[in-house]
């Protein structure tokens, strides 16, 4: 069973990941837990804490000799901000005077829901740990996951599809999604250089009114088997578990599977993805004439590309802040503001991909079980087996 949790605050010491359950033998890729850290940290929009964070995984646990070993894994990940906020963030009482409270709740922020939950008197520990510096340990075990899904042959990757006002209208194809993620730049992972040029004004704007926007992301995975997650319980549909996972990074307040929002308004014979068959595609065979059903009918994936789209709303932390209430004095003031970023898109994808690759990878498991990776793959190659033959 795959397991994960994570512990840090933002401008502690360091962010910590935890993955048990990945099969003995799978090779471990360092090189490439750290691009993925590094791909998660660009973008354009970002604030001044990535100039400081050159995120690296340190592995503490769980991998000897360049492979899993079937422990949990932990990766350490060091805030290099840290030794800014020894004295106002320390682990021992410290002196309160140091101490850097959040005096003003941020409209948007969990800084007042969890102030009040946590019965604290402002926000500083809120934020510290609702603070999406926490998707970088997501994105390294993530990168874990990713590893064991490509022992299976399969793939996950996002790009942008909207910043602000600026969508891109059409389905951008898995080649053109791959040919991004080659490239040595991330920008703002549009596969469409206009829209990018015009999603790249739009942050401009925000940047020159002190304001924030959102956008949406879409997280591709390509060559899933038919067959991941099941309709036999509500917990266990794939549908459910990979919007939970998404749903759960910071900012994101939709998430969208398939055309799963356009097919709302339209007909039945127009969205359902029709149904062909030719004996040498891939798996069992079957063709579809599209794919809005984003690769998942029943709670069960269907063997077409599982496409998941996050909806982030704009940043919380404005320049120019909203108008907010003293915690102290329960004046009128405005919000806090130390720094922020102003568009995180493409990074919040990157963020998207570690989740969908942990969802798959744990419905993976669950399908084909295995404590080593080579118990693993001959279950996978005997399924493989069974659905060509099908
Ligand atoms: C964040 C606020 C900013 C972001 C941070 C998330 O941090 P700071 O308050 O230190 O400027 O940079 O994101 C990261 C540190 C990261 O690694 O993505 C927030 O409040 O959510």
């Amino acid at each position: 069973m795959l397991r994960y949790f994570t512990a840090g605050e933002s401008h502690g010491e360091a962010i910590v990941g935890f993955l048990g359950g990945l099969p003995a033998g799978l090779r471990i890729d360092h090189g490439f837990i750290d691009h993925e850290l590094w791909r998660r940290q660009q973008g354009y929009g970002r604030g001044g804490r990535m100039k400081i964070e050159h995120d690296s995984a340190h592995i503490i646990s769980g991998v000897r000799h360049g492979f899993a070993i079937g422990s949990p894994i932990t990766l350490l990940l060091d805030n290099k901000d840290w030794k800014n906020w020894q004295e106002s963030l320390p682990v021992e009482e410290g002196d309160a005077t140091k101490h850097k409270p959040v005096a003003s709740p941020r409209p948007g922020h969990a800084d007042l829901a969890g102030a009040l939950k946590y019965n604290f008197a402002e926000a500083r520990y809120v934020l510290e740990r609702a603070s999406a510096r926490e998707s970088a340990a997501r994105v390294a075990i993530g990168a874990l996951a990713k590893l064991f899904l490509r022992e299976l042959g399969i793939e996950v990757l996002s790009h942008v599809l909207s910043v602000g006002a600026v969508t891109v209208q059409h389905e951008i194809s898995w080649e053109q999604i791959s040919a991004q993620y080659r490239k040595k730049e991330i920008f703002l992972n549009c596969a469409e250089p206009d829209a990018e040029q015009e999603m790249k004004e739009e942050v401009d704007k925000a940047l020159r009114t002190g304001d924030s926007v959102g956008g949406v992301f879409e997280v591709v995975a390509a060559y899933v088997p038919p067959g991941l997650g099941t309709y036999a319980q509500w917990d266990e549909r794939l549908d459910a578990r990979l919007a939970a996972a998404v749903m759960s990074l910071q900012a994101v307040k939709a998430v969208e599977i398939g055309s799963g929002i356009a097919a709302a308004a339209s007909l039945g014979s127009a969205v359902h993805d029709e149904i062909g068959y030719e004996k040498t595609r891939s798996f069992a065979g079957f063709t579809r004439t599209h794919n809005n059903a984003g690769g998942i009918e029943g709670g069960v994936s269907n063997g077409e590309e599982i496409r998941v789209r996050g909806y982030l709303k704009p940043i919380s932390t404005l320049r120019r802040p909203l108008q907010s209430v003293d915690f102290t004095s329960r004046e009128p003031v405005k919000a806090a503001y130390e720094r922020s970023d102003v568009c995180v898109v493409p990074a919040a994808g990157v963020a998207a991909e570690a989740m969908v690759a942990l969802t798959l990878a744990s419905c993976a498991l669950d399908k084909f079980g295995g404590d080593s990776i080579g118990e693993t793959m001959r279950n996978f190659k005997g399924y493989l087996e069974q659905l060509r033959n099908y």
